[in-house]
């Protein structure tokens, strides 16, 4: 081995190597001692590429922010809009329920309606002829209370009770007696036994009503004079009626001769025709008078028969 050979070695780098060192600091004082422009570019480039970068940062940062925020705002309101959706729908399908229970609530009311207007037209119908049926009603009512009146006259007015009179046909009722007044004309004995053939009797007038009623019937007929039941047959000026009872002398209504030289009152038995005399007594009415009048009983004259009336207390 040979030192020295490799200390040779060595001092020659040495001498190099400080002629680098001081060539490179004589470059770096250079470089130190004249500032570049360049330099002062980069430095405010990057400066500025820094400041880009942060604002670039910070507006992505508050992107985030944003839609993180907008995101949670998104689903908050997602959910209420779907909580909505859902009320929406559960109240939209009740209300279809609803709107389908008031079609068949509608379709029952127009079948209802269409059965109303079906019996409304009934008893329209009805009402027409029940008021036919209470008219033709009145008019039997209005018939059967004129006969009523007729034949069952009120006997208070201040009570409802009636007393029907019902008399044989072509008979007159009056009070509680029925009257035949006959067209065709007989004797008084033939007179007499026709009334009693047909159940009643030779008029007995007992009254001044009933009188009246006897002159007012026969003065509208053509014929006037009547028998009546009343004779002296048996014993002279004792005047029975033909039930045998005795004239009463307060109702005795006999009348007065018309005859402008002779009005006298009747009876006067005259015997100027027949000697029997006059035994027998019809009713008249005359010019001037009217009442009974005695005459000779084998006159064919017309009569009155008499009969007690069916009597019916309703
Ligand atoms: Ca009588
Ligand atoms: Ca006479």
């Amino acid at each position: 081995m040979e030192p020295d050979g490799v200390y040779c070695s060595l001092e020659k780098p040495t001498e190099d190597l400080y002629a680098t060192i001081a060539e490179t600091k004589e470059k770096r004082e250079e470089h130190q001692a004249v500032p570049s422009n360049t330099v002062k570019k980069k430095t405010f480039a990057v400066w500025v590429s820094l400041v880009f970068l942060c604002a670039v940062i910070l507006a992505a940062f508050l992107s985030l922010i944003v839609y993180f925020v907008t995101g949670v705002k998104y689903k908050e309101n997602e959910e209420k809009l779907q909580n909505t959706l859902f009320v929406t729908n559960e109240e939209l399908k009740l209300l279809h329920k609803n709107l389908s229970e008031v079609k068949t609530e509608y379709t029952v009311l127009i079948q209802n309606h269409t059965t109303l207007l079906s019996h409304n037209m009934e008893l329209t119908q009805n009402i027409s002829e029940l008021q036919l049926r209470y008219s033709a009603l009145q008019g039997n009512h209005t018939a059967m209370t004129t006969s009523l009146d007729k034949y069952c006259s009120i006997q208070r007015a201040s009570m409802p009770e009636r007393k029907c009179v019902f008399c044989p046909e072509s008979w007159v009722p009056f009070n509680t007696n029925c009257y035949y007044f006959a067209n065709d004309t007989k004797t008084w004995a033939d007179s007499r036994d026709n009334c009693t053939s047909m159940g009643g009797h030779l008029v007995i007038i007992e009254s001044q009503e009933e009188q009246n009623f006897l002159l007012n019937k026969t003065r509208s007929k053509t014929v006037k004079s009547h028998w009546i039941g009343l004779t002296d047959q048996k014993a002279k000026g004792q005047y029975l009626w033909v039930d045998n009872r005795p004239l009463n002398q307060s109702n005795k209504f006999w009348g007065r001769r018309d005859n402008k030289n002779d009005q006298g009152f009747e009876p006067d038995n005259f015997k100027g025709d027949y000697s029997e005399g006059q035994n027998c007594v019809h009713i008249d009415t005359n010019t001037l008078f009217n009442g009974w009048y005695d005459v000779w009983c084998g006159e064919i004259k017309q009569r009155i028969c008499e009969a007690a009336a069916a009597l019916i207390h309703i």
